[in-house]
Order: structure tokens, then C-alpha cells, then sequence
């Protein structure tokens, strides 16, 4: 009774035979009657009865998460599909053949420029279904839905765009040449680079169907806050097969399930092939997919056989047709779909005799013509239209295509298939592919003409472009499609963060993680701009000292509370709430990144300007989640990302893989990202203030990286007029002892910047030097000021030339600058060669280790001594002090010559 087959048939290796088949078939019967006469509800319920009595008996049922090797949805519940098929159809191959024809033309043009016929090809009737009945545009009540594309899809995506009469022949032309006449086309989607168009990129893989999760649970977040009713919206992820190895891809199923996102549908295109070959040629992706979606309690839909299976499959009485389905392993399917319907009725019909007997009525060519699920627009429609209709759990549709479908002997199901791109290798052969292209999908185009490959649109009377937009517009728009600008909104006034800009209360240090927590609770409470804000944490909540919003503004749980917190009762307690405002994300940086990415795009995507505050320890952003904050710059997500507990040598015990002294470097490269290094608690409220100016007043897309650290100390009153340098990148902090002849300056940031101020007293003390100090907070600001100066200066020879901020600044001081950084030397560096005279720089090149912060100071060489040491250094080689006052300082300051170099132990 194993499968409740009828038993006494042939059988796949590792089978048993059925010892009593006709008690199988009792049991089988007795089944198909409740079915019938009661109804799945009732079979179910029986079902599990009989597991949960054979389990009380001991008996070990294996777990099963998976489903025989076909269409989960019978055919009896496959709705009729709306619309005109035939005009689907030829739309369809018109966005196939232009799609086709940009890569084709591109490579022509420029070989090597890229692009990816293959994906789209294998996906076109999985978006088309989509577009033509189910994808929400912006228009559409409630906002629309959020469709993330597979990136490798892109031409396809254009090539529909086209047809709407949304992209010019110019933009077609020059896809993948940008920078072509007449703008061009990003290779894949970049809201950055087509910020009207592209909505979410995709293509660093793994990332887009992460994100689609925490979109689709920041949508439930807008509601429950009552923000904005998405309910209408649903979130659609296109991933590919192979992209499924990708961790960041399955890492977060539990989460959609957990928070039950019935407004989640993800569909894996499944050609079985990802760049190099088959996914999983000894097994089956789609089983394994369905294994892990269904233990992570999704919705699975699988979609394997087209219509024209239906028919056999009703005929094979003995469940042999499936059982061989079943057997035959990924890498021998993608053979089937390169090989002739000969080789197809020998290889997989011929196996039993009974299968060979079933497929006696079709022709080699009908075998070879029989489609799979994903390339049948019935099928797909029925998807699509049970899983928007799926409650209580997002779904992913498990659809089974051919890579290159439509590429003849030149793609489909070829190994080298992903990378197809010019058809053949010479003339003759692209000829011969396009025009078998064309025959196969009905082009109607002479030889001539096609082998030219031109773009080609429907007449805007002909039926098939009325079609197109009555579709569109019933469905609410074009999409995809990008809004720019977020609603109006108002900064804080600086008087509403006066209270920020004052000293620390005597005996009351505080380090800039509580001066951070602050400000925010002060923006919490604020009466228009509090409800927007959006505090995200991983589990460190306590870490930063903010267990206090909890009980305050309530953690976000869908289900509310269900239980009574341990610590109810208690001021701080841990409360969740439906209408919480903290987003909580557990261990889960990438994760909260994801959250941070929604939220800080929903200006765009939602029209709401809410402003996240993502706050972690810094080391596990830039280094662990690098990639997501590049895509965040490529979304034009506004926000503030907060590395908490930052500084190789403030943050002190935790060693080598907790310190962190380099993210401000990563910080660099991302272009739209603002990293400043706060000292005082008014560098960050001063920051803060501006940062919503400018991404929420003046949109522009931009966000900003802040640090903040965990050491206490005194925080001083703002200097007067210091707000230009705070927000500019530098600005002077307390100026040297008057009357003194020797001067320098001396540059810190974040807690370091303590160590410049003591340095600052003992070189005016012992050393007869007077110290102006100075507070970096950018590096990078003050870089990217002075690299744009410089460059216009070579690009206008003959013009008056425009002089860096930092050179204006520091041509006016005198004597030398020595910076001291808890990040590594290679940021204070950035800036020198627009410092008149260079500087010296201390930073902390090299692992960090566990130590008190005095004693990481001194091993890395930023403490008050070192910076004075340098400074005595640069002082005396300029000829400003006597060589031998700095040697002697060596000694005096209590410095071993010969300890080892930081970096290199
Ligand atoms: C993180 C990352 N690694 C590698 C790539 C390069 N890459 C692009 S497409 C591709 C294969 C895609 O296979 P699959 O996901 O099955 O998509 P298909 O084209 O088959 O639909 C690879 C390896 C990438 N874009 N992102
Ligand atoms: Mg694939």
C-alpha cells in the first residue's frame, strides 16, 4: 500500500512490489468514494487520521514534502482562461522577436556588449500571462503591484515596453549602450539608470527574491501602521532555477511564511538549466524546490506538464506515465528537448511497454512538439490565478520551461544556451536561425526583411495594439514604471534639535550610540515626522540601548501578542504589537537590509515618506551585506543605515571579527551613500537634520551611512557656526593655546577624536606646540568636494580655478596636519593631496583583537601619545621643532621603537 498504485506492474528500482494488490485496492477505492461523494475536506481529514493512528503505533511514515512529478492543479480546477488567445499568442511572439533582435543587433554592432536571449525566451509566456491578466499597474486601486523581474529577462521586458510604444527604436538600438545617441537601454533592470522605468534590480542574484519578502511584509507593515492600504498590492519575484543556489534566495522563505504573506507570489522560471548547464542534472529541481517551499510552509504550485499531457496522463491507468516522469532526471530532460520525438518515444515512452503502447497514437514529431507546463498559457493562467487567490501563506509557482525555447538548434536546451547571443557563428547560421525564428513564431516578415531584424510594433489601429492597451489600461497601467518624487515633506526646524547641540550635564558621559538613540526617540515623538520613522534592528536592540522603544512604540508582529511577556510589568518590557512600530528582524542583517531597502523606497514605491533608521553593529553592514547596500544605492533608497558599535579600537573586546575599521572605506564606493564619523551627539543631530532635508525635502536620492560608538565621554557644546563644517565634512573643534609660535593641527573622528584633544594638551603642555583640533566627519565628503574641483580644473584650463573646501580651509593654517582615524589610515589618506603641505596619518591598519581601548590605542597607534609623536615628527621635518625634541619624545611618551607594525600582526 506504499503509493496506492494498483499494484503488480513494472517498477522503478527501489520500488517493492505490491505483496497484495487487491488490498491495495480496496484501500484505493474506499478513497476515491470519499473523494467523490465528500470531497477533498473529508480525504484529507481521513488521511491524517491514518498517519497520526499508524504513527501512535510506532510506525515510521517517511515525511514526504513532496508531490508526484505533475501539474498540481487537476485539470477539473483549471478556470477557463480569459481573453483572446490568438492575439496573446502573436503579441507574445512579437515581443519574443524584438527581444531576440536587440541582443542579436547589439552584438552585431559591438560584439561582446552582452545580453541574454535564452532567459526571456524560456519565460515569455510566464510574463505575458502576467501582463496580459494579472500584474497590477500604478494606476490600478490601491497603488498596484510590485513585480520584480528576472534580470536576464530584461530584453524581453523592453521588448513588451515597445510594443506598449513606451521605448523608442533609438532606446532599442543602443540597449546595453547607454551612453549611445539618443539614450540607450540598461543591460538589466537599474532603477538607477532608468529611474522612470525599473522599480527593483535583480540581477545581483539571490537579492531580488530576498527583497520581494520584506516588500511584500514592509506592505503589511504600511497597513497595520495605517499608513497606506496595500492590500491590493501583491508582490510578484520572477527568480531563475539556478539562482535558487543562491543562499540569500531560499535563506528567508521561513520569514514569508511565518508572517503568512498571502500577497507573495514568487514564480521560478525552471528550464532546468542555469550559465554552465543543468541545474541539477542527476535530480530534479522541481522536487527539490518543492521540498524545501513546502517545509518552509509555502503555497507550491507546481506547473510541469502542458495541456497536451492531459489527455495521456487521463489514459495511463497504470500510473506508469507518472512513475516514468518521475524517473527520467533533469539532465535527460533537457536532452529530450534537444533530441528528435524518435528518440523521445525510445528513451522515455519505451522504458515500459505499456507507455510505449500509450504513445503508439502520436507521431514523433507531435512527441517531439508536446510542450511543458511553463510554455502553456492554460496552464500558466491557472497558476497564476489559484495563487493570487491562495490565503494564508505566500505561493511559489514551480514552472518547467525550455532554455532558449524558440532557438532551434542554435539555444534551445543547449548547454551553452545562456550565453547565446549572435545565433551561430557565421552569416549563413544566423541566417538560417532567424528565419527559423520567424517561421516558428509567425513573423510575418519577408527572408529579407528579417534577416535584418528589425524592431517591429503593431500599427497603433491594429486590433493587436487595441488589445495590448485595453489590457494594460483595465489593469491599471504600464508597468514596469517608476514614480521619481516622494510627497512633500518638511524637515525638522533647528530649533526642534536645539536641545542637541548643547554639552553633556557634568558626570554624565554618553557615548554617541545614546546621543543617536535620542535624537531618534525625539523624531519618534515628533507630531508630524514620528510616525513615518521606521527603527530597524537585527537582535541588538539592547546592545544600542534601545529596549526602551519597545515597550514604547511596540515591535511589529502580524499576530500582535499572543503570549504574556516574561518582563510584563516592568518599564522596559518586550512588547510586540500588530501596530509596532520597531522593525525586529532577529539575527538576520540581510534581512533587516531588505526591510531598510523597502522602507527607504516607499517613497517611490508607495508614495509615503517613511525614513528608516537601520542600526547594527558595523561590521556585519558593508562587509556582510555589501552587496544589498549597493543594490539600496541602485534602488535610490533614502535612509540612514547606523553602524553601531564602531571603531577598531573603541569597540575593544570583541576582537578580530567585531572591530571594525574599514566600513567607511567600503562606504566610499557606493556613490549616493553620505558616511560621516561622528564624535558629539551634535554632529549626529546636525547630520540627521540635514540628511531628511535633503532626501525628503529636496528628493534628492541619496542615503546616509552614520557611525556611532559605544565609549562614554564628555560631549561638549556645539561651536558656534559649526553646522557648514559638521554637514561639509570637517570643522575646527577647539582651537590650540594662544601664543605659541610651533602650530599644527591635528584631525580626529568618532571616539578618536578624544585622543587628538588630549594629544592636543600634552603637545601644548610639554611641547611648546599649539594644536588647533579638528573633527573629520567625512573623509569622503571632503573627497568628493576636492576631486570634483580638480577635475573641472583640468576640463577648463582657462578659467579662474575652483579650489577644494579643504585646500581653501587649510592654505590659510599653519604647520602640519597629523589625522588620527579608529578606521585605517587609507581614510585620512583620501584627502591629502589637497591638504597644502600633506598629512600624517594614524589609523588602524590590520586585525583587531580583544584589549582594553588604551591598549588598542597604543597597538595600532592612535592614542594621544602617537598622534603626538607624529605631530613632533612632521613639526621636525619641516624644521619647525629640533630633530632631536622628537626623538627624545619617543622615549618620554613612553613608546616602544620596536613594537610590532599593527598590520601585520
Ligand atoms: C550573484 C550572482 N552570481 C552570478 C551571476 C552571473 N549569472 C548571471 S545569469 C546566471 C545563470 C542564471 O541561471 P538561472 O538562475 O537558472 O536563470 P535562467 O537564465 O536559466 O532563467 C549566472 C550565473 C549573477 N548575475 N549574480
Ligand atoms: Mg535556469
Amino acid at each position: 500500500m506504499e503509493d496506492g498504485s494498483d499494484g503488480g506492474l513494472p517498477r522503478a528500482p527501489g520500488v517493492d512490489a505490491d505483496p497484495d494488490p487487491l488490498e491495495t485496492r480496496e484501500w484505493v477505492e474506499s478513497l476515491e468514494y470519499i473523494l467523490e461523494e465528500k470531497g477533498p475536506g473529508r480525504a484529507t481529514w481521513l488521511l491524517n487520521r491514518l498517519e497520526d493512528r499508524a504513527r501512535r503505533h510506532g510506525i515510521d511514515i517517511p515525511l514526504g514534502h513532496t508531490t508526484p512529478y505533475c501539474n498540481t492543479i487537476p485539470t477539473r480546477n483549471q478556470p477557463a482562461r480569459p481573453g483572446d488567445r490568438e492575439m496573446e499568442r502573436r503579441i507574445k511572439s512579437m515581443v519574443r522577436w524584438n527581444a531576440l533582435a536587440m541582443v542579436v543587433r547589439a552584438n552585431l554592432e559591438s560584439p561582446g556588449i552582452g545580453g541574454h536571449i535564452s532567459t526571456y525566451a524560456s519565460s515569455a509566456t510566464l510574463y505575458e500571462v502576467g501582463f496580459n491578466h494579472f500584474f497590477k499597474g500604478p494606476e490600478a486601486p490601491g497603488g498596484g503591484d510590485q513585480v520584480y523581474f528576472q534580470g536576464h529577462a530584461s530584453p524581453g521586458i523592453y521588448g513588451r515596453a515597445f510594443l506598449e510604444g513606451r521605448l523608442t527604436d533609438k532606446q532599442l538600438e543602443n540597449f546595453r549602450r547607454e551612453l549611445g545617441r539618443g539614450g540607450g537601454l540598461s543591460s538589466y533592470p537599474h532603477p538607477w539608470l532608468m529611474p522612470e522605468f525599473w522599480q527593483f534590480p535583480t540581477v545581483s542574484m539571490g537579492l531580488g527574491p530576498m527583497m520581494s519578502i520584506f516588500q511584500a511584509r514592509f506592505n503589511r507593515y504600511l497597513r497595520d501602521r495605517g499608513l497606506k492600504d496595500t492590500d491590493a498590492c501583491r508582490v510578484w519575484a520572477f527568480l531563475g532555477d539556478g539562482e535558487c543556489d543562491e543562499p540569500e534566495s531560499l535563506g528567508c522563505l521561513t520569514v514569508a511564511a511565518r508572517e503568512g504573506l498571502d500577497n507573495l507570489t514568487w514564480v521560478v522560471n525552471c528550464n532546468l538549466q542555469r550559465l554552465d548547464g543543468p541545474v541539477r542534472g542527476n535530480g530534479k529541481i522541481i522536487q527539490e524546490l518543492e521540498g524545501i517551499f513546502r517545509g518552509a510552509g509555502w503555497n507550491v504550485i507546481k506547473v510541469v506538464w502542458s495541456g497536451q499531457w492531459d489527455v495521456l496522463l487521463e489514459e495511463d491507468r497504470s500510473g506508469l506515465l507518472l512513475q516514468r516522469m518521475m524517473e527520467v532526471v533533469d539532465g535527460q530532460y533537457q536532452k529530450y528537448s534537444v533530441s528528435p520525438g524518435s528518440f523521445v518515444r525510445q528513451d522515455f515512452f519505451g522504458k515500459y511497454p505499456e507507455l510505449a503502447r500509450l504513445a503508439e497514437r502520436l507521431s514523433d514529431e507531435e512527441i517531439q512538439r508536446i510542450k511543458r507546463g511553463g510554455h502553456d498559457p492554460d496552464k500558466v493562467y491557472a497558476a497564476f490565478w489559484h495563487a493570487v487567490r491562495h490565503k494564508g501563506q505566500p505561493t511559489v509557482i514551480l514552472a518547467k520551461t525550455i532554455k532558449g525555447f524558440g532557438l532551434g538548434e542554435y539555444g534551445e536546451g543547449q548547454n551553452v544556451a545562456h550565453n547565446q547571443k549572435s545565433l551561430g557563428k557565421d552569416e549563413t547560421q544566423r541566417r538560417r536561425a532567424i528565419l527559423l525564428f520567424r517561421d516558428r513564431f509567425g513573423i510575418a516578415l519577408n527572408d529579407e526583411e528579417a534577416v535584418k531584424l528589425p524592431f517591429i510594433r503593431f500599427q497603433e489601429d491594429s486590433p493587436e495594439f487595441k488589445y495590448l492597451k485595453e489590457r494594460r489600461d483595465a489593469l491599471g497601467g504600464s508597468l514596469p514604471r517608476r514614480r521619481r518624487r516622494g510627497p512633500e515633506f518638511k524637515a525638522p526646524a533647528a530649533e526642534e534639535f536645539k536641545e542637541f547641540l548643547g554639552a553633556t550635564r557634568d558626570g554624565a558621559p554618553m557615548s554617541t550610540t545614546m546621543a543617536f538613540v535620542r535624537i531618534l526617540n525625539r523624531l519618534m515623538g515628533h507630531k508630524e515626522i514620528g510616525k513615518l520613522v521606521v527603527p530597524i534592528v537585527p537582535d541588538e536592540g539592547r546592545t544600542f540601548g534601545m529596549e526602551g522603544l519597545y515597550a514604547r512604540y511596540g515591535i511589529y508582529a502580524a499576530l500582535g501578542q499572543l503570549y504574556t511577556p516574561v518582563d510584563a510589568g516592568q518599564l522596559q518590557y518586550y512588547k510586540e504589537a500588530r501596530n509596532g512600530q520597531v522593525l525586529q528582524e532577529g539575527i538576520n542583517e540581510a534581512g533587516a537590509m531588505a526591510s531598510f531597502i523597502a522602507a527607504g523606497t516607499a517613497y517611490s514605491t508607495h508614495g509615503v515618506n517613511t525614513i528608516p533608521f537601520y542600526i547594527y553593529y558595523s561590521m556585519f553592514g558593508f562587509q556582510r551585506v555589501g552587496d544589498l547596500i549597493w543594490a539600496a544605492g541602485d534602488l535610490r533608497c533614502r535612509g540612514f543605515l547606523v553602524g553601531g558599535t564602531a571603531g577598531r579600537t573603541t569597540l575593544n573586546g570583541e576582537g578580530l571579527q567585531h572591530e571594525d575599521g574599514h566600513s567607511h572605506l567600503m562606504a566610499l564606493n557606493v556613490p549616493n551613500c553620505r558616511a560621516y564619523d561622528a564624535a558629539f551627539g551634535y554632529e549626529l543631530a546636525v547630520i540627521i537634520r540635514d540628511g531628511m532635508r535633503v532626501m525628503y525635502e529636496q528628493q534628492e536620492d541619496v542615503f546616509y551611512y552614520l557611525t556611532v560608538e559605544n565609549e562614554n565621554y564628555d560631549h561638549p557644546a556645539m561651536p558656534d557656526g559649526a553646522e557648514e563644517g559638521i554637514v561639509r565634512g570637517i570643522y575646527r573643534v577647539r582651537p590650540g593655546p594662544g601664543k605659541k609660535k610651533v602650530r599644527a593641527h591635528l584631525w580626529g573622528s568618532g571616539a578618536i577624536l578624544n585622543c587628538a584633544l588630549k594629544a592636543q594638551e600634552i603637545l601644548g603642555e610639554r611641547y611648546g606646540v599649539s594644536a588647533d583640533v579638528w573633527s573629520v566627519t567625512s573623509y569622503k565628503a571632503l573627497r568628493q568636494d576636492a576631486v570634483e574641483a580638480t577635475r573641472w580644473n583640468m576640463l577648463h584650463p582657462g578659467e579662474a580655478p575652483r579650489k577644494p573646501w579643504l585646500t581653501e580651509i587649510f592654505e590659510k593654517e599653519k604647520g602640519p596636519v597629523v589625522a588620527a582615524s579608529d578606521y585605517v589610515r587609507a581614510m585620512p589618506d583620501l584627502v591629502a593631496p589637497f591638504v597644502p603641505g600633506g598629512i600624517t596619518s594614524l589609523g588602524t591598519d590590520g586585525f583587531g583583537r580583544s584589549d582594553t581601548r588604551e591598549g588598542l590605542r597604543r597597538h595600532f597607534e592612535v592614542d594621544a601619545e602617537s598622534i603626538v609623536l607624529a605631530t613632533l615628527h612632521s613639526l621636525a621635518r619641516r624644521g619647525e621643532v629640533e630633530a632631536k625634541v622628537a626623538a627624545k619624545a619617543v622615549g618620554e611618551l613612553g613608546i616602544d621603537p620596536e613594537k610590532p607594525f599593527s598590520l601585520l600582526v
